[in-house]
């Protein structure tokens, strides 16, 4: 079935009017000879070819290499004509069907032009080398636009113009699957607004905050080798001036599981590696500090290493950067100190006590070191890790621990200083970006989360990151469909409706309460006899008749997101959504005299649902106030799309052609999927059809009225537009006239704009220029 990929796509229904492209009307195409073809293998890459002749079910085509097949005319599917290989926007394609627009990326791809435009999407494929594209050359051209060719520069450049120009706050938005390119894309996007200056070294600073995020945030996974574990929201703020004033961070959902457990083949986060393959002697002794595989949470996954990453070195980066950022080389020694006490309690061992199988850390050189690390008491320590603290009623028992609850409270502690310590150095970062305190001006916000993922096994951890990439999919959706087809519907504008994959359903089924994934989940973590079990079989009860929900065995469950479909195991989801950290370990940190109470008091401060200051730690109230960490990343998600509906915003699409990491090999069925699922082809499609640039009627009238030769009767905005219009001979299928604003195809209002400079510079006479650009 070659025709699947357009059979199966509710688009193909539509086809544009206006445009040669008869792409579902095959059989009248094929009747011309010789014309170019696209045909499908039995592997499901498409192949150039040119067709022969046809005669009524059968055409002859030949292929390369001599070779000529008898296919059936409904296999074959149009090419576009030499003329147009390798254009720099995908909407200038007469045929728009699948094979073309694959060809297309790829024709680009293999001379390195990794960006294409999608009409307002940019489309970027990872090179996965380095590609003479970048630096301080292009930046320039880029800013006095002596170079048009589509690029993260130009969008950076067009979201800076219309931040000046239309006084709205910009967001430049990148999304796509792990490993396709979103944070070197970001990174990008950021050199170019630095490279505007700021003073004060501002823009430096914002520079180095990557590195140091990277080291702390990002990790090693099968899917990508700096693969971000968090998501980073970067708003970077202007003066008046147009300068860089400053900058504000904020993240999203640190996968904190990491520290102590990783697959086969991936890492815990760089920064533990570059540690200890980096620091100098004196402060190697001072920490104590082992070899990485020495460790136990960093060697469990077999991979210490990753290849072309000198680890020492950029411990050295590191530092060098936190100086920048105005981290006090105290403040970066403390920083150290904790992770060298994560590390060493991931080496704390346990040995049985009693006949209960009660445990008791075993006291060894590395518990005195853990314990000197964080600077409490080693007996308090030992309490820590082998009871708890419990009120049932008006008293106090004290039960012992057995040893998986003891790994567990072991566990939960490496986490929570790890991700008290991220959210601290977030916090530190963003008191030196912030020097230009008065926010007066605009700003730019730059969006770098996790991407899609799928693994063979999924966790929380992926479903919280789907359900990010769902979320904002939605967003995309909305500004480049929903919203486009609102505003010709409420004009009253007479168009061709493009259908998309709409995922409502799918976020619905997360978020729907009571029944929803979410909800389900939630409550769940709050029964006391709620298990995983438990859980999946609830999912499975009342949700087994949506559409994007199917129940699997066991403890498993599939859910179709837009990207493709994922099966999660349940295993572990309550624990990490209830994410408790007992109250003996938050005595036992808030105690001691390292800097970890000053970060812990930050951190949790910001995570509690009402901020109960210095109460938090001796209340006993933490554990129960404590939002369950789902129900908080909705929160956050829902934060942050409401930031940036409130700001205009640039996609960027980023599409990893192989799943090797590796440069020049382009899998057309891998790219085909991504462009696929996130409407890349239907956003060209809509723009194509559409009429992207709208003017109201006074607006119009006011900006071209004067250009009008004849008197018109009525001075009323309408019938100046009207009689504009037909003064310029402007093609009626090239606009439409909507209640109250006048809507355009791609480029005709440039028509006019020109002649309007000519005629206000005096240079040409109204007439003869626009029989010009008519011509
Ligand atoms: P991601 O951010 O989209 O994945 P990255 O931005 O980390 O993906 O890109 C993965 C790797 O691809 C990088 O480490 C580079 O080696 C290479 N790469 C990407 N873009 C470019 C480019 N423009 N030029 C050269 N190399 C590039 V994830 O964070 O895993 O969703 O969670
Ligand atoms: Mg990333």
């Amino acid at each position: 079935d070659d025709e699947l990929n357009i059979a199966t796509s509710p688009l193909r229904s539509f086809v544009p009017s206006h445009t040669a492209s008869k792409w579902s009307d095959t059989t009248s195409y094929v009747a011309k000879k010789m014309i170019q073809s696209w045909f499908q293998l039995p592997n499901g890459n498409w192949e150039l070819g040119k067709i022969l002749s046809t005669s009524g079910t059968e055409s002859v085509i030949s292929l390369s290499e001599g070779k000529v097949l008898k296919v059936n005319p409904d296999s074959l599917l149009p090419a576009n004509p030499n003329i147009l290989d390798g254009v720099d926007d995908l909407m200038q394609l007469s045929y728009l069907n699948e094979p073309s627009v694959l060809y297309n990326l790829q024709f680009r791809y293999n001379q390195d032009m990794i960006y294409t435009k999608a009409g307002p999407v940019l489309v970027a494929i990872n090179p996965f080398k380095e590609v003479p594209l970048y630096g301080t050359d292009y930046i320039e051209a880029y800013k006095c636009k002596s170079i048009e060719s589509p690029h993260v520069y130009a969008i950076t450049d067009t979201a800076i113009r219309e931040m000046i120009r239309d006084e709205v706050n910009q967001s430049i938005i990148i999304s796509g699957e792990s490993g396709a390119g979103k944070t070197e894309t970001a990174k990008i996007a950021m050199q170019y607004l630095a490279a505007l200056g700021g003073g004060s070294g501002i823009e430096n600073e914002i520079l180095k905050t990557n590195p140091i995020l990277e080291a702390f945030g990002n990790a090693k996974t099968l899917r990508n080798d700096n693969s971000s574990r968090f998501g980073k929201l970067i708003e970077i703020h202007f003066s008046e001036t147009g300068k860089i004033s400053g900058a504000q961070i904020q993240t999203f959902l640190l996968e904190k599981s990491r520290v102590v457990q990783c697959a086969e083949g991936e890492r815990s986060y760089h920064i533990f590696y570059q540690l200890c393959a980096g620091a100098p002697p004196p402060l190697k002794e001072k920490l104590n500090l082992k070899s990485a595989n020495e460790y136990k949470y960093l060697k469990q996954s077999n991979c210490n290493s990753i290849a072309g990453v000198d680890d020492a070195e950029r411990f050295h980066i590191i530092v060098g950067a936190l100086d920048i950022v105005h981290v006090s080389k105290e403040d970066q020694e403390s920083v150290f100190a904790m992770l060298a006490a994560v590390l060493g309690l991931g080496n704390v061992s346990f040995t049985v006590i009693d006949n209960e199988n009660h445990v008791e850390p075993v006291t060894d050189e590395g518990l005195t070191n853990v314990a000197k690390l964080i600077g409490c008491n080693i007996g308090e320590l030992k309490l820590a890790l082998s009871t708890r603290n419990m009120r049932v009623g008006n008293d106090n028992i004290v039960q012992k621990l057995t040893l998986s609850q003891a790994i567990d409270t072991r566990d939960a502690l490496a986490k929570s200083i790890y991700s008290c310590l991220f959210d601290w150095l977030v916090e530190q970062i963003n008191k030196s970006l912030a020097v230009g305190k008065r926010r007066t001006g605009r700003s730019i916000s730059i969006l770098d989360i996790y991407g899609f993922e799928s693994f063979d096994r999924n966790s929380f951890e992926q479903f919280c990151i789907n359900y990010a990439n769902e979320r904002l999919q939605q967003h995309f959706n909305r500004h480049l469909f929903k919203l486009e087809q609102e505003e010709y519907i409420q004009d009253g504008i007479d168009w061709a409706k493009v259908d998309f994959e709409d995922n409502q359903d799918c976020l619905n089924l997360f978020e729907k309460k009571p029944l929803g994934l979410l909800s389900l989940l939630d409550e769940e973590s709050t029964f006391p006899n709620g298990t995983d079990l438990t859980f999946a079989n609830k999912l499975k009860q009342h949700l087994n008749s949506n559409s994007c929900f199917r129940g699997e065995r066991d403890k498993a469950f599939t859910i179709c997101h837009y990207a493709g479909e994922v099966m999660y195991d349940t295993t572990g989801f309550l624990e990490k959504n209830r994410d408790l950290l007992h109250l003996d370990s938050i005595q036992l940190l808030s105690s001691c005299t390292c800097q970890l109470p000053q970060i812990f008091a930050s951190s949790m401060l910001m995570q509690s649902e009402k901020p109960v200051a210095g109460a938090l730690f001796k209340s006993g109230r933490a554990e129960s106030q404590k939002l369950s960490v789902a129900t908080k990343f909705k929160g956050q998600l829902f934060q942050l799309i409401q930031r940036l509906e409130n700001t205009t915003p640039h996609f960027i699409r980023c599409i990893k052609p192989n799943n090797l990491q590796s440069p020049g090999i382009y899998e057309q069925g891998l790219v085909l999927q991504q462009l696929r699922c996130c409407g890349v082809l239907e956003v060209v499609r809509i723009s194509r059809s559409g009429f992207p640039t709208r003017m109201s009627h006074q607006k119009f009238a006011r900006r071209y009225g004067f250009l009008l030769l004849d008197h018109v009767a009525s001075q009323d905005p309408l019938s100046v537009s009207v009689a504009i219009l037909h003064q310029f001979n402007i093609l009626p299928e090239m606009y439409q006239v909507g209640y109250t604003k006048l809507f355009f195809r791609t480029g005709q209002i440039g028509v006019l704009e020109d002649t309007r400079n000519h005629t206000l510079h005096g240079i040409l006479r109204v007439q003869s220029c626009f029989r010009g650009h008519q011509a």
